[in-house]
């Protein structure tokens, strides 16, 4: 099957990261011709470095990626053309849609939410106002209602090879010029927004009973600040204050992003793929989900943790819950994560039960690539 991918960069790296992944699952692994338009290639290429931001066509990993511009030009028509988050497919392109017979498949992939309606609105259809067309919305999701989560087909498997090796962590430390951590340290990983209550999270650290190892991507907004409260110079790799160590780390290629999640024992996420990566990682997490306008964002953070923390004992879940909100906004962050650490063993097999769990559902790329195959 031919698809064409539709992505616009509203802002980060969440639009250009989901489009990207899934554009690669879909070649590499169901053997689809795809041509991915992105219109900031800037973006795609801090995610990928070997994307050239002159080209306005180049093909990385089997797929053609192409500049989308205002001089777009239709040469030919895919059998399904993919919008990502609603990027609304170029006027010229639904035009040559409509003059297709049949016309090509048409699907909208629309954000990640745990919510319960997403479900009844999984592949609904809906005509276009003015042509022959119909464009379906596809939801990915956490049940077998929706469309699922994306995963690549090894990489639970490439997971636990990681976590089993002892040399592959230590090569894996090694590159970042860092050696493993000892039995008594925690590793986490820290990538939010910039409003969140780092300057308290970081404090609890410096105060707290165990050695922490904290590692931030740099050239963030929150790597700065976080270089200001360690009171270091910029361009530093690391810095130490009482029991916590902070190290700045590159921003990696999105393929190598997953193993800095597994070596970690606790990873703070965002957005929608960072998220779902660290739910793979299979350690405990925190998600700092994207603001909305009047607090959407509330309810979607309280769908997930509806589900994500079942089976969880109620006293635990309500500690967990608490640090999920303060990372958000909503309380003392010091104190939900100080009332939290002690129970790790727990939080590491529950997130653990999580990943399985959700590994038992198809993911993304397949539920796209069978619903289109069913549609053609
Ligand atoms: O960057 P994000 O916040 O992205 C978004 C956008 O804000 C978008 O508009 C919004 O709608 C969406 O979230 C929900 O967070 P996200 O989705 O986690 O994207 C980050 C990407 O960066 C993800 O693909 C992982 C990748 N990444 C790397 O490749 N290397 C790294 O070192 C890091 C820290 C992340």
């Amino acid at each position: 099957m031919r698809w064409d991918i539709f992505c616009r960069v509203v802002d980060n790296f969440g639009d250009a990261g989901v489009t990207w992944r899934l554009a690669r699952q879909l070649h590499g692994e169901l053997d689809a011709e795809v041509r991915l338009f992105i219109d900031h290639l800037p973006t795609l290429a801090r995610l990928d470095h070997r994307i050239d931001t002159e080209l306005a066509e180049q093909r990385l990993s089997g797929v053609k990626v192409c500049h989308w511009g205002n001089d777009l030009v239709v040469d030919r028509i895919a059998d399904v053309v993919l919008e990502t988050f609603a990027c609304d497919t170029p006027e010229p392109y639904l035009e040559a849609m409509a003059q297709q017979s049949p016309p090509p498949i048409w699907i909208n992939l629309e954000y990640l939410s745990a919510e319960d309606w997403v479900g009844r609105c999984h592949r609904l259809p809906s005509p276009h106002p003015r042509f022959p067309l119909i464009r379906y919305f596809f939801f990915p999701g956490f049940d077998d209602q929706t469309g699922g989560l994306l995963r690549e087909s090894g990489l639970l498997a490439e997971r636990d090879a990681f976590k089993a090796s002892l040399e592959t962590r230590q090569q894996f430390w090694a590159t970042l010029g860092l050696q493993h951590p000892d039995e008594h340290t925690k590793v986490v990983t820290l990538f939010g927004y910039d409003t969140m209550q780092v300057h308290d999270l970081l404090e609890a650290w410096v105060h707290g009973p165990q050695p922490i190892r904290c590692l931030i991507p740099k050239d963030t907004p929150l790597a700065q600040r976080v270089a200001q409260q360690m009171a270091c110079r910029a361009g530093l790799d690391h810095a130490s204050k009482g029991a916590l160590c902070v190290v700045w780390v590159p921003f990696r290629d999105q393929i190598d992003y997953d193993p800095l999640l597994w070596a970690s024992d606790f990873n703070f996420v965002r957005g929608e793929d960072s998220f779902v990566r660290a739910q793979w990682a299979a350690h405990p997490m925190a998600w700092h989900i994207y603001p909305q306008m009047g607090h959407a964002h509330q309810i979607k953070l309280k769908a997930f943790l509806d589900r994500y923390l079942q089976g969880l004992e109620a006293d635990l879940a309500r500690r967990y819950r608490a640090l999920f909100a303060a990372w958000n906004g909503e309380g003392s962050i010091a104190d939900a994560w100080n009332a939290l650490w002690p129970d790790w063993g727990k939080l590491e097999a529950h997130a653990q039960a999580w990943a399985r769990q959700q590994a038992d559902l198809p993911d993304l790329a397949h539920n796209l690539a069978e619903f289109a195959g069913k549609l053609l």
